[in-house]
């Protein structure tokens, strides 16, 4: 790949993949609201805001691929959420459809299903169940992807992130971990796929707790290799297991399904 543009390059997921995917193109074109650290070799910072529709056509202008990380990723007030995650995709998909369709994967999460029960094991077919705003607007990017692939062919892989750390953080991660590396194992598996389609994955590593079923992207040939047990006994030591009715050990979005609307 010639030009590979990776959006929220300098939130916690751009920083931990910005060096991790630097083999996927000649150049990276890396791109965040905020600042990031200043380019290294084969890399193009642009600083833009997603909200800003001329700056997002400048951005995707020249990538034959799409590293969607940018835009809010935690529960805040409607109007982030809304310049971000709503205007910002439509001026991604936009400038995409402008732009000679390249293949996108998109951040979504697994806050669009995060009011099912733990002891649910969902498929990609199962209803949305959004835990919050942040959760609602991943579901509407999601509904972008799926109806710019229907209309226009636009190829997007939907990774419905877990929880993408160096480690898993608590007793609810042992099934939500999706290592840094599994994920970069994705990537590059949607960039070589011949054809993608607009699939959903649930972006995973093999842990032994096991919430989601990807059964129906295995056509990618993706297998993630990493499993949260090797870290069992640290979150054991380092966390009280949450009450049997605590948010976090009902629900599969824990502790976003406490959250409040925030108005401020
Ligand atoms: C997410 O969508 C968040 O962006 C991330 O910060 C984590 O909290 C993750 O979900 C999770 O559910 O653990």
């Amino acid at each position: 790949m010639k030009r590979l543009l990776i959006t929220g390059a300098a939130g916690g997921l751009g920083q931990m993949m910005r060096s991790r995917l630097s083999h996927m193109a000649e150049t990276i074109r890396l791109s965040d609201l905020a600042e990031m650290a200043p380019a290294g070799p084969g890399e193009e910072v642009v600083q833009a805001n997603l909200a800003d529709e001329a700056a997002v056509h400048d951005l995707v202008a020249g990538c034959d691929g799409i590293v969607h990380f940018g835009g809010v990723s935690v529960e805040q007030p409607f109007d982030p959420i809304c310049d971000a995650n709503i205007r910002g995709v439509y001026n991604l998909y936009e400038a995409a459809r402008a732009h000679g369709h390249p293949r996108i994967v998109f951040a979504t999460s697994n806050h669009v299903v995060g009011y099912h029960t733990q002891d649910r094991h969902l498929g990609v077919e199962d209803p949305m169940k959004p835990d919050g705003l942040y959760g609602v607007s991943k579901c509407f990017g999601e509904a972008m992807a799926s109806m710019y692939h229907s209309k226009f062919g636009q190829e997007t892989a939907l990774v419905r992130i877990g929880s993408c750390f160096p480690e898993p953080r608590n007793h609810r991660m042992m099934a939500t971990w999706f290592s840094p590396d599994d994920f970069v194992s994705l990537i590059e598996c949607v960039f070589r796929a011949p054809r993608l389609g607009c699939p959903i994955i649930w972006g995973v590593s093999d842990n032994e707790e096991s919430w989601w079923d990807n059964s129906a992207a295995r056509y990618l040939g993706w297998r993630p290799r990493d499993s949260s047990a090797r870290f069992r006994d640290k979150v054991e030591a380092g966390n009280t297991r949450p009450e049997p009715d605590a948010p976090d050990a009902v629900y599969q979005g824990g502790a976003f399904t406490a959250e409040p609307i925030h108005r401020d």
